[in-house]
């Protein structure tokens, strides 16, 4: 099959604008980069590009079809396509479309001609389209809004987040994001490749491999599919099928087995077994009478979801977990939302930064939230590799969606496209509905107010459409039908309910609860709970002035998109700690305390494992930068938590944690050995002297266990005088490892934190280009965080408590070179006697 690209330069026009675009890409990108809007994300600057998603843009080239083929047919391809747009090749309209989900596919055999052609597409402002539509709205659609928005975006298939959320700007970008190209084929094309594995006797696995093949000849004819499996190393397995075709769509089917293939790992097997990354092999199906063929990159995977009914706290229950080679698996997640405002900069290589960190830090589990987009192939792609596992939302969140025969027929459009297309790759655990929608029946007045009618069209577009969707098209999967709820078929409202399925915890941010409500709670897997805080320095300075340098300053309030978002950090420093004196010890604090809020809950629920069996952090990345819950800044610089949270999620880890009075050590091995060690429990003044006798437990702990090693009443005398500090020294397969935990049994603000008198010095490794950073201190020093500005990298870990007498290395990675004079001058240090 012969391929035309039409990637590269467009020319592209709207309002009294005219410049050049690149496709694939977004128009903004464009318009930025030709100096007609500048940079939202700088000051106000948000405001000044409102009116690009207010504009109907039209693009247009010229190509060259040197000699045209009257027996073939000529396919122009679109996926990406956002959102409304009509095609014309030499002025004959050929399609349009209005999804930016779809795959579009337009025979422009009749208007190609040979030699020189045009090819123009108009596209339609998608913010007047949206209004447009609710007015012919025979009742209304309502949808959560936020401080910059754009009207009606749940109108609209197209990223759900481009209109303005509680944590990102309102951009309507247009454009297209993938290859547009026109195939050549005198046969037809590939719609979909697909897989599903089972294992037989003796570790033979045969692979099930489907391809719908779209065939443009009448007449029933007799075609060969050659479908080929290449694994690493092995000898390429192929496969002959012979098929009689009919016109339309074709079911090609087959089984190939293997013996002893590689198998799929998660990111925490990866890491217990020493490996970097799985193993990827490619799948082709290939026609035989003309080179068309498809192909997908698949490994051989065991991977489920496990859900099923129990009794729990004496009560129904009803689990929900995942299960790789027959081993259940505490989801250690986090949330991804897009990871660019601007399709253009959805790279590879931001996608491996961010995915990378994720799996740096131990995660294993991302969910792809339902109000961004069915992510680029790179982001399966990368999760493939590094062993991440896929919590799959469909593109809805946070509203009301439509029902009527148009709107279905649309998703029913995407969802064709989306579920094969991504089927094939190993990461998916899940596929999940929405996000919240099921709760969000409740949200608004005209939703209560005929509650049946919205939830009629509520069983239409998920309960029919998108949940026979996933049964026919990844049968193998499960489909959970909405984020949070208590299982398939159950109509309660799983808001407050932790005996089944997932939970959305938000009490502590939304209703202000402190952070020992997460320990109000025995949930079975909480897919969302977050905490806000304010990225560092560096990057508050890629968007504000110094002059701005003031949590209340009308730019820092107008970045911070959570209503609630700057009075909660507040309430909360006076509620826990003493209250920072200057902008820069604010920031810092305000991660400190994002990274608290997170531990309390992670310390807690992974302790409850198995009855609890994951948590999903709310929200892994940013889409600008802001104030938000992410862990990972938008330059993918690592946040505190980000740091606490490769702690926290480590396989082993001493969870400490205060309830009822007691104190709590409960000890998590996630890992596949055994463990034997010793726990030491210090109790410390604020001087670094003993305050009450340490006690040590010699422990041993089998593989896969959580256990609680010790529980005892809090010392209650003197309460504002010490801290706890817990080491572990252990080993796990003949190899010697050390962790600890600090644990403070009184509020921050009323203990008498010294001054540390810390000290450092730095040195520069030229072996690996790294720096040392040795650390010491006369006094106990708590929630030591290093930082630098103007130099980007990453610290081995940070956030730490250092005991006076006891030096500490910790290595910072930089990005590129600098001179260890830039790194010194750069380097700041901060910890909590900051905030005295
Ligand atoms: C959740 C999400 C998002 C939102 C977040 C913070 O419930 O689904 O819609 O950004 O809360 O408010």
């Amino acid at each position: 099959m012969e391929k035309f690209s039409l990637n590269g330069e467009w020319a592209l026009k709207g309002a009294k604008v005219e410049c050049k675009t690149i496709i694939p890409g977004d128009f903004h990108s464009s318009l930025e980069k030709n100096g007609i809007i500048s940079n939202p994300f700088e000051g106000f600057n948000e405001q000044n590009q409102l009116w690009v998603g207010q504009t109907d843009w039209t693009i247009y080239r010229n190509f060259e079809i040197s000699c045209k083929d009257d027996n073939a047919f000529y396919i122009l391809e679109l996926c990406q396509a956002d959102t409304f747009f009509n095609v014309f090749i030499n002025d004959i309209l050929i399609g349009s479309g209005q999804n930016e989900f779809a795959r579009y596919r337009f025979d422009i055999s009749k208007s190609l001609k040979a030699g020189n052609n045009e090819i123009k597409i108009v596209f339609d402002s998608p913010e007047n389209k949206a209004i447009e539509l609710s007015k012919k709205l025979e009742y209304p659609i309502p949808y959560s809004q936020f401080d910059v928005c754009s009207p009606h975006r749940n109108l609209v298939r197209k990223c759900q987040c481009n209109g303005g959320w509680d944590w990102g700007p309102c951009v309507m970008v247009s454009g297209i994001y993938s290859d547009i190209n026109i195939f050549k084929t005198k046969t037809g094309i590939f719609d979909s490749l697909t897989v599903s594995y089972d294992k037989k006797q003796n570790n033979i696995w045969t692979l099930h491999a489907q391809s719908v093949f779209d065939s443009f000849s009448k007449e029933g004819q007799c075609q060969v599919f050659v479908f080929e499996l290449n694994q690493n190393e092995k000898t390429p397995v192929k496969k002959q099928v012979s098929k009689e075709i009919v016109f339309g769509k074709n079911k090609i089917e087959v089984e190939i087995q293997v013996e002893n293939p590689y198998l799929w790992k998660t990111s925490t097997e990866l890491k217990q077994l020493e490996l970097k990354q799985n193993e990827i092999s490619t799948l082709t199906c290939n026609l035989q009478e003309e080179p068309v063929s498809i192909s997908k990159k698949v490994c051989f995977n065991n991977l489920k979801t496990v859900s099923q009914s129990d009794f729990a706290n004496g009560q129904k229950g009803r689990s929900l977990y995942f299960e790789n080679n027959g081993i259940p698996l505490f989801s250690k997640g986090s949330n991804w939302i897009p990871c660019d405002i601007y399709p253009s900069r959805m790279t590879y290589e931001r996608y491996y930064q961010l995915l990378s960190s994720a799996a740096d830090a131990n995660i294993n589990t991302i969910r792809v939230w339902g109000g961004g987009i069915y992510e680029n192939e790179a982001f399966y792609d990368i999760c493939d590799l590094l062993g991440l596992i896929v919590w799959q939302d469909c593109m809805f969140a946070c509203s009301v969606y439509p029902a009527t025969k148009e709107f279905l027929q649309n998703v029913s459009e995407e969802l064709e496209y989306q579920i094969p297309r991504l089927q094939s790759h190993a990461c998916i655990g899940l596929w999940c509905g929405n996000n919240e929608n099921f709760g969000a029946l409740n949200w608004y007045p005209e939703t209560r107010e005929n509650k049946v009618r919205y939830l009629f069209d509520y069983d239409r577009l998920y309960n029919n459409v998108i949940a026979n969707a996933v049964k026919n098209l990844d049968p193998s999967r499960m489909f959970w039908p909405s984020s949070p709820c208590a299982g398939p078929n159950d109509y309660g409202d799983n808001w407050h309910s932790d005996n089944q399925g997932d939970m959305h915890f938000w009490s502590v941010w939304h209703e202000k609860m402190s952070f020992s409500a997460y320990q109000s709670i025995q949930p079975r897997f909480v897919s969302e709970f977050g905490y806000e805080s304010f990225p560092s320095l560096d990057t508050i300075g890629t968007f504000a002035k110094e002059s701005d340098y003031n949590f209340t300053s009308p730019l820092m309030e107008y970045h911070q998109r959570s209503p609630i978002g700057n009075t909660i950090i507040l309430e909360n420093f006076s509620r826990y700690f003493r209250f920072p004196s200057n902008f820069e010890s604010m920031v810092y604090l305000s991660q400190v305390q994002q990274a608290l809020a997170i531990k309390t809950a992670v310390s807690y629920w992974r302790a409850l494992k198995p009855h609890c069996m994951g948590s999903i952090i709310w929200q892994l990345n940013d889409i600008w930068p802001g104030p938000s819950w992410s862990s990972l800044e938008y330059s993918g610089k690592w946040k505190l938590l980000h740091y606490e949270m490769q702690k926290f999620y480590s396989d082993v880890f001493v969870s400490l944690f205060i309830q009822d009075g007691k104190l709590n050590v409960s000890v998590c091995n996630d890992l596949k050995s055994n463990i034997n060690g010793t726990l030491k429990i210090n109790y410390y003044d604020f001087d670094g002297k003993e305050f009450y006798e340490q006690k040590s437990i010699s422990l041993k702990l089998s593989k896969d266990t959580t256990k609680t090693v010790f529980e005892q009443e809090l010392i209650t005398k003197d309460i504002d005088k010490y801290f706890i500090y817990a080491s572990f020294d252990y080993t796990a397969d003949n190899k010697a490892y050390s962790t600890s935990n600090t644990i403070f049994a009184d509020l921050y603000k009323h203990c008498s934190i010294q001054e540390p008198e810390l000290s450092y010095t730095v040195d520069y490794n030229k072996q690996n280009g790294c720096f040392d950073v040795m650390l010491e201190s006369e006094k106990p020093a708590f929630f030591v965080s290093l930082d630098t500005t103007n130099i980007k990298g990453r610290f081995s870990t940070n956030m730490i408590t250092l005991l006076p007498g006891k030096k500490q290395k910790i290595t910072f990675t930089p990005e590129k070179e600098y001179s260890i004079k830039e790194f010194k001058d750069n380097l700041f240090i901060k910890d909590l006697s900051c905030c005295n």
